[in-house]
């Protein structure tokens, strides 16, 4: 992870336009943080999905046919705390389904944490947890002659930009068995008022977020940024459907990375591209689900209609 970690930073901060990738957020001050965010009045996307999967569990029951189903895979990708994921496993779990819950995340932490909750909350579910990206893990899937149920929620699709999530949905897509299905989580395109707020809260949990990107350099590459001199800049238009953040450099100033034996130059008002977040509507997934051989069979939305779980199927 280190040498990647080193080669991607460096990367990112020579190129003419600097990025960072945003998958770096998340180490353990980063974690601790997104559960933050997930409860901010104005992070509306988490308490939405959550919505659909507490009052509409029996809809996507049946969206999914399980009742069909003798036995299934529900294999997790992203994991997380699984919140949402445990309103539909007791719904299952109440009408007695036959199904291994098999959650995958990169954090060991998070998976001992869900593992632990699941068995005390719902001692009946079989669970078995794989730490691991879930890019790398996909071929995992191919083994099981089980039927698959697939869940990626919370709009994790939206950090990849499109051309790596059309590559991820058609590697998944090749990785499942006809008749498999999907659960995609994904944020509605909506207006500016409601995107920006989610990015750029009152309180400044995402900009602490973001900032932390450059604290984590500091700290593993033995770098010298001087996180009062970067500021936190969300973008967003309703028209591209695409939230961005940055990090500002409010100063011309140079910042000295040891374990890459580099400086790196930067004017005042420079930006560093930290984060995408892409917002969906039906004809965006159609164009990213491209040539994959899953097919959109249903659409679950929220009361307010923010947030959608898509259901595709093999
Ligand atoms: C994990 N991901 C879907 C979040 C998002 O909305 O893009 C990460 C996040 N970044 C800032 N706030 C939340």
């Amino acid at each position: 992870m280190n040498k990647n970690f080193q080669k991607d930073i460096d990367l990112g901060l020579s190129a003419t336009n600097k990025t960072l990738p945003s998958k770096y957020f998340y180490d353990e001050i980063g974690d601790a943080l997104f559960v933050e965010i997930m409860k901010m009045p104005e992070y509306y996307l988490t308490k939405a999905e959550f919505d659909i999967f507490k009052n509409q569990n029996q809809k996507l029951i049946k969206a999914l046919k399980l009742e069909t189903t003798t036995f299934f895979e529900l294999v997790e990708l992203g994991a997380g705390d699984g919140t949402k994921t445990k309103q539909l496993l007791k719904a299952l779990d109440q009408q007695q389904y036959n199904f291994d819950y098999a959650p995958i995340d990169i954090s060991e932490h998070a998976l001992k944490h869900l593992k632990a909750s699941v068995n005390s909350e719902l001692p009946k579910v079989k669970i078995s947890t794989k730490q691991g990206d879930y890019f790398n893990v996909l071929a995992d899937l191919k083994q099981s002659e089980d039927p698959i149920i697939v869940l990626f929620l919370g709009s994790n699709i939206g950090n990849l930009p499109d051309a790596r999530a059309k590559e991820f949905l058609q590697k998944l897509s090749d990785n499942l068995k006809n008749g498999d299905r999907v659960v995609l989580g994904v944020d509605l395109i909506k207006p500016e008022s409601i995107v920006l707020p989610a990015y750029n809260d009152a309180q400044g949990i995402t900009k602490r977020f973001n900032l932390n990107l450059l604290t984590r350099i500091n700290r593993e590459l033995d770098a010298n940024f001087d996180i009062n001199s970067f500021k936190h800049l969300p973008e967003y238009t309703e028209k591209e459907g695409i939230a961005r953040s940055f990090l500002v450099s409010t100063t011309k100033q140079t910042v000295t990375i040891k374990n890459l034996n580099k400086s790196f130059n930067f004017i005042e008002g420079e930006k560093i591209h930290t984060e995408t977040s892409r917002k969906y509507n039906d004809q965006i997934l159609t164009d990213i689900l491209g040539q994959s051989s899953l097919k959109i069979i249903d659409r679950l939305t929220d009361s307010q209609n923010l947030f959608a779980d898509y259901i595709l199927e093999k």
